[in-house]
């Protein structure tokens, strides 16, 4: 299948212009292996040529438009990006290795994100602040200057509504990298922006490998903040290179999250919920819920019931829209084997399937469905990013809240039960950024500020919240007498 381009992929986008690189990097389809297009090499010159671009928006006719108007840019977004998105789900498909169906369901998040964040670009306010006799003190919002977004393969077009999206909103200009193994919608998401009239140099992007383009943003002195989604290892090389800048950081690096099942729960409701979180997009979910924790009386019975569901699983050709789609790349493939491997002293409670017209070069991995787990094991402890999730049972809520904490990451939790103060009382004492009560991932949740604790990293993305990390306050007090 050819891509369904409307827009040279090669290129790059600084200050409005798009240019070829001399070098290239190819793009696979991780369904078949196979090269789909090549994109540009970008380096260090051209960060620097970028972030240069978006200092002259910021002084130029993008740092002049009012909140309202800078809105009005990100609804346009918004309603381009639903225009094209049979042609972005189907890159994004092809790009990533997603089924047809959670590509598509990435459109419309990313859409949503436009929206949110356009209705919100004039409707964050400062505050006034009782002060002396004399005085008028008042505090304003004001965008960072430039920000810097280095961004994963795992969900380019969501993680770059919520984290550009709520840059621009706030008046920032930003300069994005997306990740080597998928730039595609990318790259068709800083076309739309062209398209709908961005002014130069509000949204520069330079597609580029990490060492070589994240490296040199991710250093520049003209950045003003980051934000970064990805690994730990990156994310503190990162966080390096913030500090000598002095930049201020968000880092959203994965997690372990659990899923607490306790024996009065609604099982019906849960099932799809326990499973589903383990297995979308192949398992390679910063909130991948990679952690089954069941209390011990119904262990079993839960067990049984996961287990049945993973025997239906099917891994296939994104474009053939199964359960899940194959891994990212040849090395993920090879890092979750690895993982697997591990459980060679656990029982397999179940195993799903590769489709038989999966082709060779794809980077398929069965969905794994491991039982007898206990909280110290390396399966529990470390992100495998691949469908595997490990199930372990507990005896009480004190057993349940310490197995939970008891990892380096806290991202999200969930809690399945029907006693409504048991919930409330969990939901306070799990050391996560987001809790999920009777439900998990609540419905993608654009609206819901996200973000990690320990491991996981710090800050947050998402929601209303966004506004504030991509903003800076600044203090007025004024003297009248
Ligand atoms: O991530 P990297 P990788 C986790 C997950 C996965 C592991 C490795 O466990 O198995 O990380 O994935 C850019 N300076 N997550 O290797 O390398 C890179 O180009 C600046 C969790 O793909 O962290 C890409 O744009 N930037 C996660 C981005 O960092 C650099 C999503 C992420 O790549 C850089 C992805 C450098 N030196 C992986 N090196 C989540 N939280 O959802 C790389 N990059």
């Amino acid at each position: 299948m050819t891509l369904p381009l409307w827009f040279e992929p090669t290129e790059i986008l600084i200050g409005g212009e798009w240019y070829m690189t001399p070098e290239t990097l190819a793009v696979e389809n991780p369904s078949d292996g196979a090269e789909i297009a090549r994109i540009a090499r970008g380096r260090a010159a051209d960060i620097d040529a970028a972030v240069g671009a978006a200092h002259a928006a910021l002084e130029g006719d993008w740092g002049q438009l009012s909140a309202a108007e800078r809105g009005r840019l990100l609804l346009a977004m918004s309603a381009r990006v639903l225009e094209r998105a049979e042609a972005l789900a189907i890159l994004e498909a092809m790009d990533v290795g997603k089924p047809l169906t959670q590509a598509r369901a990435d459109v419309v998040a990313l859409a949503r994100y436009l929206e949110f964040y356009g209705g919100a670009a004039d409707k964050i306010m400062g505050e006034t602040i009782p002060f002396q006799q004399g005085y008028t003190a008042y505090t304003l919002r004001e965008p960072h200057g430039v920000t810097a977004h280095i961004v994963p393969w795992n969900y380019p077009m969501q993680i770059i509504g919520r984290s550009v999206g709520a840059a621009l909103a706030m008046g920032n200009a930003a300069v994005l990298k997306p990740a080597e193994e998928a730039s595609l919608t990318a790259l068709a998401f800083a076309r739309i922006a062209h398209e709908v009239g961005l002014p130069a140099g509000a949204l520069n992007i330079v597609p580029g490998l990490g060492e070589e383009a994240g490296a040199a943003l991710s250093a520049h002195p003209g950045v003003n903040h980051i934000s970064f989604t990805g690994s730990v290892a990156v994310g503190q090389m990162i966080q390096g290179a913030a500090a000598a800048n002095v930049v201020p950081v968000t880092l959203e690096l994965g997690g372990k999250s659990p899923q607490l099942v306790f024996a009065d729960a609604d099982l019906d409701r849960a099932l799809p919920f326990l499973v589903n979180a383990g297995i979308q997009n192949a398992g390679q979910t910063c909130s991948a819920s990679s952690r089954i924790l069941v209390q011990r009386s119904i262990y079993d019975a839960v067990l049984d019931k996961m287990a049945a569901r993973y025997r239906d699983l099917v891994a296939g050709p994104a474009m053939s829209d199964r359960n899940l789609g194959p891994l990212i790349s040849a090395r993920q493939k090879e890092t979750v084997e690895g993982y697997l491997h591990l459980a060679a002293d656990l029982p397999i409670a179940a195993r799903g399937q590769i489709a038989p017209d999966a082709p060779e070069g794809g980077h398929y991995v069965a969905p794994t469905l491991i039982g007898g787990g206990f909280g110290a094991h390396r399966l529990a402890q470390e992100e495998i990013f691949g469908p595997a999730q490990i199930v372990i049972p507990f005896e009480d809520e004190e057993e349940a809240i310490a197995i939970a904490n008891g990892t380096e990451y806290g991202l999200v939790a969930s809690v399945w039960s029907e006693n409504g103060g048991r919930t409330m009382r969990l939901a306070k004492r799990l050391r996560v950024g987001q809790v999920f009560l009777n439900n998990y991932g609540a419905g993608g949740g654009v609206e819901l500020p996200f973000g990690g604790v320990g491991k996981s990293g710090h800050g947050r993305e998402k929601g209303f919240e966004a506004l504030y990390g991509f903003s800076s306050l600044k203090t007025v007090a004024a003297w009248h007498g």
